[in-house]
Formats: C-alpha cells, sequence, structure tokens
C-alpha cells in the first residue's frame, strides 16, 4: 500500500505568502525575495510530508496566485491584451502573471484582470481561462519542471500535479461565440506531451491528473476528449505512471468511463462519495491501481480510523494491497495548516479536528494499520502502539458522539417545534409594501448603502489593540461609538433615505456572527486561501447553534437614536454563515442550517421589538452553496429559501426585510430568489450594465430591487449622469415604484473620500430621477 497527497496549502501557516505577495505588489520587496519565500515555503512543505512517511509527495501544488493560472502560463493562453507587458515593456514572466491576475495600469498601459470564478463547490477562487477560436498554444513557462527540479535537488522526488488537458479546457469560457473550446484540444495536447517529455526527462515516474469534471457530467464529446487524452499519453510515454484524481463526488455517471481510462491508477473521493468504491473494485481495469480519498480535504474533523479501514480492507481484499493507495480526498488547499498553532481552542474540541498536518499523519497511520489487515480483521498484536492509537481514535470520535457541549435539547426541541407558518409573513408583498411606504415615509427611488462602510487603518488597529489586550473594551468601544456616530451623521446630512450604522465593531461577518453564537469555534491562525493572497478563516460550527444574546441589537439602537430616518439592522443570513464555516459532519447540513436561521431569528425580532422597522439579511453565498449536481439542486434550494424565511418572517407586515446578494448570475435561479420574499433585494448590477435584470424583468420579480448602480470594487467614482443612465435602463424593465438607488456592494474596502464622492453622486442622481419621472407620473 502507497500514501500519496494531492496538494498542500501553499500560503504558509503564517500566511508567508499572503505577506510577500502583498509586499512585492506594493514594491516593498524585490522579485528575488519574494521568490525566496516561495522557495521556503515548497521545502517546508514537502519536508513536513516526506518527514511524516507520505511515499509520493505533491508538486506544482504551490502557485503564487493560483493554480489555473499558472496553466495559462504553462501552456502560453495569454490574452493578447496582455502581450504589451513583456513585448514592449519586457517585463518578467512574474510580473504578466499578476498583470493577469489583478489587471496592470502601469507605464501608460491600462489592461483589465483576467476573471475569477469559484473553484467547484469551495470557497477558493480560480482565474478563468480565455478561448478564443483556432487558438494555438505553446509552452510557455516551465514552472511544473522547475518545481519538480527544486523538489528532487533537496532528495525528495515529487509527483507532479498537472490540471488535466480537459479539465483545464472545461474550467475556461469562449470569449467570442462560435466555437465549443474542447475542440482546442488537439492543439492544447502537443504542449501537455513537451511538458511530460521534460519531466520524464528529470526523472519523474509518477504525474497526477487532476480531472475534477469526472464527477460532475459530460457530454459524449467531452467523454470522447477524455479517452483520446489519455490514449494519446499512454502512446507517448508507455512507462511513465499517471494517475488520475477526480474529487468532490462520485463519479456515478463515469464509472465505465474512469475505470477504462489507460492510466495507472484512479483516485477516488470517498468522504463524499464511499459508496462507488464497490462498483469501481467490479469495474477496475487489471492492474490499474485506486487511491482511496478517506481523510477529507473539505472540513477540518478526525478521521474516523475505523471507517476508513473498512473500505481499505474492502479494497485491498479485491486487488491486493500494492494496487491501493491511500490519501486525503482532495486537495489539502480547503483545510487550515496545522491544529498545533491553535493554543487558543478548547481541548476537547481540538481533540476533534485535524488541519493539513495532522491529516497528512492521518494518512500515514491508515497505511500503517492498513499494511498489518489481513482479509477480515485488524491484527496489531506485534504493534501495540497502532492499537492503543485506533482505540484513542475511537475515544475522540465518542467524546464527540455524545460530549453536552454538541448537543443541546433546547435548540433540538425548538427546531421540532417550527411551524410552515412560521416561514411566513402575515400579508401578501403588495400589502406590506403600503404600509412599509407609510410608515417608513420613503420618497420614490428611495437611497440605502449595502450595510458596511470604510474600515480605516485605525479601526483595525483599535481591533488589534483591544483583542491583544492593550485597549480596555470600555476604551475600544468609546470610539467605535464616535466613529459610528460620524457616519452616520455624515450619511443623514447627505441625505440618504435608510442609513446603516457602518459595522465599524465587525471583522468578517461570518466571523463576527459565529463569534456570538454558541456552537461555534474560532481559530486564531486557520487561514484557508480564497483567492490571491486573500484568506478567510471559516468559523467552525461543532454543535447545536443557539444564540447566548442579542448580537447587534446596541449598535443599531445607538446608531438610530443619532437620526430620525429608519436605520437598519444588518446582519448575515442562515446560508451564508454555514455557507462560509466548517459545518459538522455528523448532522445533514440543512438541520445546522435551520438552527442558525432560528438564532438569526430571534436577533430579528430582537431588533424589531427595540424599534428598528428596516432589517437586512444578507445571504451572498445563496448562488454558491448550489450543489454540483443539478440533480440535487431542488432540494437544497428548497431548504434553503425555507431556511431563509424562517429567520426572517418573524416580523409585522410593517417592518421592511432586505437581502443582498453579491454574485451576478440570477437566470437559473430566479423563482427561488422571489420565494425568499424579501420586501427589498440589492444585487451587484453595475459591471453588466444592468443586464442582470433582465433575468428579474422575465420573471416579473414581484418585489423591490436596488440595482446596484456603481462598482464599489474599483477605485473609480461615477457621475450622477451615469448613475441616471443605469437606472433609466433599469426603469424600462421593472416598474419605477419598486427601484432602489444604492451601491453594489458593501464599501468597507474602499477609502472615505471616494466613498463620499460617490455617494454624493448617487444621491444627486436618485434627485434627478425623482424630478424627472415623479413629472412624467
Ligand atoms: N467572508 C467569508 N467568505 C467569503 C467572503 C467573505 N467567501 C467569498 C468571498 N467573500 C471571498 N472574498 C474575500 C474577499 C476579501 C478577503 C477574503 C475573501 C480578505 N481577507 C483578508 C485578507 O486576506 O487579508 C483577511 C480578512 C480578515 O482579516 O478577517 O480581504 O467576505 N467568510
Ligand atoms: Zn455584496
Amino acid at each position: 500500500m502507497q500514501t500519496h497527497n494531492l496538494g498542500y496549502p501553499r500560503i504558509g501557516s503564517r500566511r508567508e505568502l499572503k505577506k510577500a505577495c502583498e509586499k512585492y505588489w506594493s514594491g516593498q520587496i524585490s522579485r528575488q525575495e519574494l521568490f525566496n519565500q516561495g522557495y521556503a515555503i515548497k521545502a517546508d512543505n514537502w519536508r513536513l510530508q516526506q518527514r511524516a512517511g507520505i511515499d509520493w509527495v505533491p508538486s506544482n501544488d504551490f502557485s503564487y496566485y493560483d493554480q489555473v493560472l499558472d496553466h495559462c502560463l504553462m501552456v502560453g493562453a495569454i490574452p493578447d491584451r496582455y502581450h504589451a507587458i513583456l513585448v514592449e515593456k519586457k517585463k518578467h514572466e512574474l510580473d504578466l502573471y499578476f498583470a493577469m491576475a489583478r489587471g496592470y495600469q502601469r507605464d501608460g498601459l491600462d489592461v483589465k484582470a483576467m476573471e475569477m470564478t469559484k473553484w467547484f463547490d469551495t470557497n477558493y477562487h480560480y482565474i478563468v481561462p480565455e478561448f478564443h477560436k483556432n487558438q494555438q498554444f505553446e509552452l510557455f513557462s516551465e514552472k511544473v519542471i522547475h518545481e519538480f527540479e527544486e523538489a528532487k535537488v533537496q532528495g525528495i522526488l515529487t509527483k507532479p500535479v498537472l490540471l488535466a488537458p480537459v479539465s483545464f479546457l472545461l474550467l475556461g469560457k469562449e470569449k467570442v461565440a462560435g466555437f465549443d473550446r474542447i475542440d482546442l484540444l488537439d492543439n492544447l495536447l502537443p504542449v501537455y506531451l513537451k511538458v511530460l517529455e521534460k519531466l520524464v526527462g528529470y526523472g519523474a515516474e509518477w504525474v497526477q491528473f487532476d480531472e475534477p469534471f469526472l464527477a460532475l457530467s459530460l457530454s459524449d464529446k467531452e467523454q470522447t476528449a477524455m479517452r483520446r487524452t489519455y490514449s494519446v499519453i499512454k502512446k507517448a510515454f508507455p512507462h511513465l505512471k499517471t494517475m488520475v484524481a477526480t474529487y468532490f463526488g462520485g463519479l456515478d455517471a463515469h464509472l465505465g468511463l474512469a475505470a477504462e481510462l489507460p492510466v495507472c491508477a484512479l483516485h477516488l473521493d470517498l468522504v463524499r462519495a464511499p459508496h462507488q468504491l464497490g462498483s469501481l473494485l467490479e469495474l477496475v481495469r487489471p492492474k490499474m491501481s485506486l487511491s482511496l480519498g478517506l481523510v477529507d480535504g473539505r472540513n477540518v474533523w478526525r478521521n474516523d480510523l475505523q471507517a476508513s479501514l473498512d473500505l481499505i480492507r474492502l479494497a485491498v481484499n479485491k486487488l491486493g494491497s500494492d494496487r491501493v493507495w491511500v490519501a486525503p480526498s482532495c486537495s489539502l488547499l480547503h483545510v487550515p495548516c496545522d491544529l498545533e498553532l491553535e493554543s487558543g481552542l478548547d481541548a476537547e474540541i481540538k481533540g476533534w479536528l485535524a488541519f493539513a498536518k495532522q491529516k497528512i499523519e492521518e494518512v500515514v497511520l491508515l497505511q500503517r494499520i492498513g499494511n498489518h489487515t489481513r482479509q477480515d480483521r485488524v491484527d496489531l498484536k506485534d504493534t501495540p502502539w497502532l492499537g492503543q492509537t485506533l482505540e484513542q481514535n475511537r475515544q475522540y470520535l465518542t467524546s464527540r458522539n455524545t460530549s453536552t457541549r454538541i448537543h443541546n435539547e433546547a435548540v433540538k426541541t425548538a427546531l421540532a417545534s417550527v411551524l410552515p407558518s412560521h416561514s411566513q409573513r402575515s400579508s401578501p408583498y403588495a400589502e406590506r409594501h403600503k404600509l412599509q411606504t407609510e410608515a417608513l415615509a420613503l420618497p420614490l427611488f428611495p437611497t440605502t448603502t449595502i450595510g458596511s462602510f470604510p474600515q480605516t487603518k485605525e479601526v483595525r488597529q483599535w481591533r488589534a489593540r483591544y483583542k491583544k489586550g492593550e485597549l480596555s473594551l470600555a476604551a475600544y468601544e468609546n470610539l467605535l461609538k464616535a466613529e459610528t456616530e460620524r457616519c452616520v451623521r455624515w450619511q443623514d446630512d447627505l441625505g440618504l433615505d435608510v442609513l446603516v450604522h457602518g459595522e465599524f465593531e465587525r471583522n468578517d461577518m461570518v466571523e463576527y456572527f459565529g463569534e456570538q453564537l454558541e456552537g461555534f469555534a474560532f481559530t486564531t491562525n486557520g487561514w484557508v486561501q480564497s483567492y490571491g493572497s486573500r484568506c478567510v478563516k471559516p468559523p467552525i460550527i461543532y454543535g447545536d447553534v443557539s444564540r447566548k444574546h442579542p448580537m447587534t441589537v446596541d449598535w443599531t439602537v445607538f446608531a438610530q437614536s443619532l437620526t430620525r430616518r429608519p436605520m437598519k439592522g444588518m446582519l448575515t443570513g442562515p446560508i451564508t454563515i454555514l455557507q462560509w464555516s466548517f459545518v459538522r459532519n455528523d448532522q445533514p447540513r440543512k438541520d445546522t442550517c435551520f438552527q442558525i436561521a432560528l438564532a438569526i431569528r430571534e436577533e430579528v425580532r430582537d431588533l424589531e421589538q427595540a424599534g428598528i422597522r428596516v432589517i437586512q439579511i444578507d445571504e451572498p453565498a445563496l448562488r454558491e452553496g448550489l450543489p454540483l449536481k443539478t440533480s440535487e439542486w431542488p432540494d437544497y434550494l428548497d431548504w434553503a429559501v425555507t431556511a431563509f424565511r424562517l429567520s426572517a418572517s418573524v416580523v409585522g407586515d410593517h417592518t421592511q426585510i432586505h437581502t443582498h446578494m453579491c454574485y451576478s448570475e440570477f437566470n437559473d435561479i430566479i423563482s427561488h430568489i422571489a420565494a425568499m420574499d424579501a420586501d427589498v433585494i440589492t444585487i451587484e448590477c453595475s459591471r453588466s450594465q444592468m443586464e442582470l435584470l433582465d433575468a428579474f424583468a422575465a420573471f416579473e420579480y414581484p418585489n423591490e430591487i436596488g440595482p446596484g448602480v456603481y462598482d464599489i470594487h474599483a477605485p473609480r467614482i461615477p457621475s450622477s449622469e451615469e448613475m441616471i443612465e443605469l437606472m433609466e435602463k433599469a426603469i424600462r424593465v421593472v416598474p419605477k415604484e419598486r427601484l432602489w438607488v444604492n451601491p453594489d456592494c458593501g464599501l468597507k474596502t474602499r477609502g472615505w473620500e471616494e466613498t463620499q464622492r460617490a455617494l454624493e453622486e448617487m444621491v444627486k442622481a436618485a434627485d434627478g430621477l425623482r424630478a424627472k419621472f415623479a413629472r412624467k407620473a
């Protein structure tokens, strides 16, 4: 039995890569210094895995920004707009690379970044390759080869990881319609062959081809392309050992295809889809090995060694131990680096967890115990420590199953007594609309913002000093109060219609709510890469969720006391909190989501009782939560929408519920967005020039909409004329009585100067619209 890993986190256990990249971008360190940091992280990761006993440690899983972008450079899929950077400006490959990732506005050039999108159903975002008809490829970047050599010099023969050609093509998009990017396979394959030739030349024995699309559904043409890929590779390199890695789901639709590919090994995600093992054991070609993905690469729970051993035994009995490998289910990119760095975690909870480093140890442990497995039993007489380890693992799992920290009868009872009427507002939207417009005295085209205002360096410093104990709670809160007051007065003076308190007391929104809810645990260093140098620190939901005390009421009431205009209460919705956390694996996600919904519902009720008349429940992650398999969409959408409604429907008709979603593409779920029945939804629209509204118009979306009139992600300040123009587009498809005027998203990452100027323009735009359209009415 052999062990391997599919990929290790590359940000560094203390986010060294993030820090180095950001310093390089701001000119504080040289290219060489950045590379040195990269070498150090790679060397640490390789050594760590090798010392732990991993037989095949991966290389080329490292990246300075994103592994898909690395492949764009490898095969020379570089859009024309970047050529000037290389040719005229003679910049280094690394600067071209970062220009593609982040855009390039210097030296008289103004080139936009490539698009970014979610990596399957993870919270990681990759750069989307751009393809055009008859595109030619060339071996442009040799990073994969350099990395292989780098490890070899250190005495480690790695298994280079390549994103397989078909998956690479499928991850990209046709920049101009009128062809199928799969047709580029024949142009692309020769570059991959060249890469393999070099790798073989340097002594590579095994190569891993990541083929995540095998776990989705492929067209006949795509399946043919996949077969062709591996037969071409087999023919060119008959002695190279090839592994196809699948993950994030079972191969249900393509079991036969996968089992017959002319490759030496096939990796299976047995955490997401344990049942596929039985079928594959029947189908797999003679001599093909199976890599069992037993250790969860997507979540932080300690492995159930006995359950894993049962699967190992099944495989070994059928294939013999030579043809069985043990591995994590997918790359460990999606979990934090090292649990040992968490000194603040409760000891009992810590016993239930494993981060990347611990997961590597689990893989090796499984191999060791597995090697003592005969036919139908584990025989550990000659290795008592393995027996003890197995027993200790069993105890950790029992502790987790029975812990009073996890099980809260009050929560279970509350959930059991939820009635369908709890997810239903008292009156239909049309009636609520009348009551709310009156109660809130809102003009035509009411203006608002999405919630957060700029978080300056000072505000971040206050929080850091408070957390370190350098600032007392009272002193910290006084500073925040003064900042909130400034923010509210400024909005009032500007003349916005519905105000917000600014959220200066919050870090990441999910972290903020999780910190205050029962059933959540926090790490101090549990960073996971989200995109490029950006990371998130997902909370860990380990137990039944409940609200200990009101979470936002004091801040909101304080802010409301400063103005006569309505102050919005700002909450994060149950689906987003679920989606951006590590979630318990001992009950369905749906149940956890409903527990969170009940906690938010209590907060909504308290806000209303405290006199707050507008409450926003953000759900930016609703769309991200969609399962990979479309057959599972209806079930998810059904419970997700119900959970949102459960959190919102506690209020009276006169209280206005808002929601906000960041990302576009609503077409396929518009009916479910309507079913959420928020009185007002604010969405990102400005970048698509209001095209996004077409989905809402075609569906005849019945409630109010605030289509973002300016892009907060760019530092540019749009004019009121531009915003009026965008709103006029909106008015053509949505009745004007149902339109709001607001920015795209929260303003947390912007500076005050630009925010003030942009919002002044926005208020001017609303005034202009009122003058123009009130007259017509
Ligand atoms: N919060 C959480 N998950 C998310 C988002 C979020 N997933 C999707 C999307 N938003 C990802 N976008 C970002 C944007 C910015 C940052 C991270 C993810 C970011 N992070 C800081 C950094 O890396 O410097 C760290 C933040 C912190 O200090 O807490 O800027 O909004 N949960
Ligand atoms: Zn947003």
